[in-house]
Order: C-alpha cells, then sequence, then structure tokens
C-alpha cells in the first residue's frame, strides 16, 4: 500500500516541545514527514531573527525520530511544487497558521494541528534575555556594593 506522505515546514528555531509534538502528530497521521526547514535569508525575508543558524536548525529536526526526510524552505512559493515533487498527501501547520495555506488544498489535504500552548521560541527568548537583563542589575548593584566597602575600608 502506498505511503502517506505528510509535509510541513518551519523554522524550528530552539527547538522545543512545542515542535516536537507536533512532528510527532503529524508522523502518527502520515507514513512518511518530510520537514521544510526555513534557511536563514527566508527567515529574514520572513522577518524572523533566529538565534541557531539554519545548518543547525537542519540537523537536529533530522535527527528527529519522526522526520524521514528534511529540505530547506528557501521561499513562500515552493510548497506547491514540493507538494508535486514529493507526491504529497497531507500538507498540514500549526493552527497559528489556519486558513493561509488554504490554495494548496488543489494538490494535497491541508490541515492545521493545534498548536501547543504556552511554549515558544519567543517566549524562550525572552526568558533568556530576562535572565541576561536581571544579571546586569545584578552586577551594577554588587559593584556599588564593593565600591562602597572599597572606600569605606580602603580609602
Ligand atoms: N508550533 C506549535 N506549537 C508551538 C510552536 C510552534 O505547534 N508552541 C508549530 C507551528 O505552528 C509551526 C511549526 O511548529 O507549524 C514550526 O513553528 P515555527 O518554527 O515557528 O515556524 P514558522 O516560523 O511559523 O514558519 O512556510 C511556513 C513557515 O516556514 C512557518
Amino acid at each position: 500500500m502506498r505511503k502517506k506522505i505528510v509535509i510541513t515546514y518551519g523554522t524550528f528555531d530552539m527547538f522545543h516541545i512545542g515542535h516536537l509534538k507536533l512532528l510527532k502528530r503529524l508522523k502518527e497521521i502520515g507514513d512518511y514527514l518530510i520537514v521544510g526547514v526555513s534557511t536563514d535569508e527566508f527567515n529574514k525575508e520572513k522577518g524572523k531573527k533566529t538565534m541557531i543558524p539554519f545548518e543547525h536548525r537542519i540537523e537536529i529536526v533530522k535527527s528527529i525520530r519522526y522526520v524521514d526526510k528534511v529540505i530547506p524552505e528557501k521561499n513562500w512559493d515552493q510548497k506547491k511544487d514540493d507538494i508535486l515533487k514529493y507526491n504529497v498527501d497531507i500538507f498540514a501547520m500549526g493552527s497559528d497558521w489556519e486558513g493561509k495555506f488554504d490554495y494548496l488544498r488543489k494538490y494535497c489535504e491541508v490541515i492545521y494541528l493545534e498548536r501547543t500552548k504556552d511554549v515558544s521560541t519567543t517566549e524562550l527568548k525572552e526568558s533568556l534575555l530576562g535572565i541576561n537583563e536581571l544579571s546586569r542589575e545584578e552586577l551594577l548593584k554588587a559593584f556599588d556594593i564593593l565600591l562602597e566597602l572599597k572606600k569605606y575600608f580602603l580609602d
């Protein structure tokens, strides 16, 4: 029986449980999962700043047990060609993209799966930056105390 082929696309920056759950669910839906990973150049076009370079992001996605094939996602328009080239049965994205790719229904089934709540690359980045901010403030406070101590004991 012919394998049911599923395709999805994404940046997969700072790979997290939301990405993993999506890929896991997609592999449960089909038999063969292709993932298009956005190149750094395409992310610039998407206006998306990534922490992790493309070569690392695609390597990580390739090593996920649910993923059978990875391809670079270089532009918005390659989806139709990819769907035809790889005989894709289902195009799937997380629900934040609901409706955005319905035009692909001409070529294959299009589904949108519920996004995993409370986790996103943006939140991860903000919490990391938050820690960074905190340490800068803490450092400045510590320097002030050290200066006071120096004045008191050494001057
Ligand atoms: N996702 C999810 N749950 C999250 C975060 C992301 O289900 N908490 C899903 C998104 O809906 C998307 C996939 O994981 O289907 C990859 O997310 P991103 O890396 O943020 O992808 P994005 O930058 O939205 O690029 O042409 C399509 C674009 O390349 C999608």
